[in-house]
């Protein structure tokens, strides 16, 4: 993307880069591009390994370990966050997660365990982190999340998640009529398939990969670059009027029918 400096000024946090396949990591290099500065957040010391360099590698400074089920985790990293910066203008929250088994059995047969854990890092998260950001927000904010087309539609395989992110969009309109008068903007980026570590999780994933690319409109497959692009116009003045929205950067499947 050209670089055009359209963050220039912007401080944001990003949750849930894993690798260099991560949405997140696309994300994280179209802000960067656009001049924004950036903090990443970590889920454990396993990870950390993967994310310190790439985060290093964007010129973060602020690299904070944040594992989302963990309340005080939250908390410690917007203190830091304020300790450094003062202030917050966006965050992206690119995280989900669901227990393997959860998502290979047939859906009625999902544990109770498994349908909290999915919903307590996939979803309420968000909020979560949405009620400490929002407090660093004192000249407004956008807040962003990643979602898929499964929150609303049955897609093979995808079970347990599209509750989850059903969940999670309910949660972006919900965010945004509390937080609107605070000038905080909330919105989902409703993402193509893209193959990462989490994607992995979801069964006959290259079938559904290749049927996308057939009936997408654009006929091809949607990239994390395509996601940062988005990211970045949510994260900026150019969408000042957009909030509680579900918007599908997918090559257009979500509007075919067969
Ligand atoms: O096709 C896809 N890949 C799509 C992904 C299509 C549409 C939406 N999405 C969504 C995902 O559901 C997720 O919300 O995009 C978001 C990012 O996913 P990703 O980039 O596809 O996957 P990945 O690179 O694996 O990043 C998700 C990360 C985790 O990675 P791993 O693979 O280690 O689980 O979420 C993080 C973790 O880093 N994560 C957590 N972070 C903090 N606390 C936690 C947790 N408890 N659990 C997972």
């Amino acid at each position: 993307m050209e670089n055009s400096n359209i963050l220039a000024g912007k401080k944001g946090i990003i949750f849930g880069l894993a690798n260099k396949k991560s949405i997140a990591w696309g994300i994280a290099q179209a802000m960067k591009e656009q001049g924004a500065e950036l903090a990443f957040t970590y889920l454990n010391e396993a990870l950390e390994k993967r994310v310190r360099p790439l985060a290093e590698e964007l010129g973060a400074e602020l690299i904070l370990e944040c594992d989302v089920q963990n309340d005080q985790h939250i908390e410690n990293v917007f203190n830091e966050v304020e300790k450094a910066w003062g202030g917050l203008d966006f965050v992206v929250h690119s995280v989900a997660f669901a227990d393997g088994a959860d998502l290979k059995d047939r859906f009625h047969k999902t544990s109770r365990d498994g349908f909290k854990l999915a919903l307590d890092i996939s979803a309420y998260s968000l909020v979560a982190i949405t009620n400490q950001a929002a407090r660093l927000m004192n000249e407004g904010g956008s807040i962003m999340t990643l979602s898929y087309l499964g929150a609303t539609s049955v897609v093979p395989n995808y079970r347990l998640m599209g509750v989850a992110k059903a969940a999670l969009e309910a949660s972006v309109r919900e965010l945004a009529a509390d937080l609107g008068t605070d000038g905080i903007r909330v919105n989902a980026i409703s993402a193509g398939p893209i193959r990462t570590l989490a994607a992995s999780g979801i069964a006959s994933f290259k079938t559904l990969l290749g049927q996308f690319e057939e009936r997408a409109p654009l006929k091809r497959l949607t990239t994390i670059e395509d996601c940062g692009k988005s990211a970045v116009y949510f994260a900026s003045d150019l969408s000042s009027a957009v909030t509680g929205e579900v918007h599908f950067v997918d090559c257009g499947f979500s509007t075919t029918a067969l």
